[in-house]
């Protein structure tokens, strides 16, 4: 890259879910798909996770995972990016908080603070959900969410019912 057009890597990191078709293959492609972009770079996968559903609970039982990513985009742009996989991969979303094919969100972006109509980071939820919290722990337990830490918000969320399913962390790797 040119010096003149040199941009930072900033580090973030995303929660990966579904709970229709497969979502296991759903998650692994959207991740390789970020990672092949030139300006994104996946940087660290969780071990993969079945979790019963959170908010609306007669549904099936959801996959999900965290990464990390370093990435040249803002987080708008990064949004965009995820938006634009899931709707190749045609997600399928009956409503909100009900059953999905794939769900990327962005949990943290660097250290900012963002409160955007569409974009609200850190995710307003992540620090109550051990489906997020146990899988960004495998990442980075001591990474600072709303003051604390990843593990100290883990210690005091319910983890009913959340088994790994798949200990190998190259789980997205085709
Ligand atoms: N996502 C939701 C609503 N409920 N439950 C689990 N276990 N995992 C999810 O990813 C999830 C959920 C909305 O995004
Ligand atoms: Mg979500
Ligand atoms: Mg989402």
């Amino acid at each position: 890259m040119k010096n003149s057009d040199s941009k930072t890597w900033l580090a973030a990191t995303l929660g990966l879910g579904g709970n229709i078709g497969d979502p296991v293959a759903a998650m692994a492609e959207a991740l390789r798909r970020l990672d092949e972009r030139a300006d994104c770079r996946v940087t660290s996968v969780s071990r993969l996770y079945r979790t019963p559903p959170w908010g609306k609970t007669d549904q099936a039982d959801f996959y999900n995972a965290c990464a990390a990513v370093e990435t040249l985009l803002e987080p708008q742009d990064l949004l965009a990016a995820c938006l634009e996989i899931e709707r190749t991969m045609k997600r399928v979303r009956v409503e909100r908080w009900g059953p999905r094919t794939i769900d990327i969100d962005i949990l943290t972006f660097g250290d900012r603070m963002i409160d955007a109509e569409h974009l609200k980071v850190p995710h307003p939820r992540m620090t109550e959900r051990a489906f997020v919290l146990m899988p960004l722990a495998d990442i980075d337990p001591s990474l600072m969410v709303k003051g604390e830490a990843v593990a100290n918000w883990l210690d005091r969320a319910d983890r009913t019912g959340i088994a790994v399913a798949n200990e190998n962390r190259a789980w997205w790797r085709g």
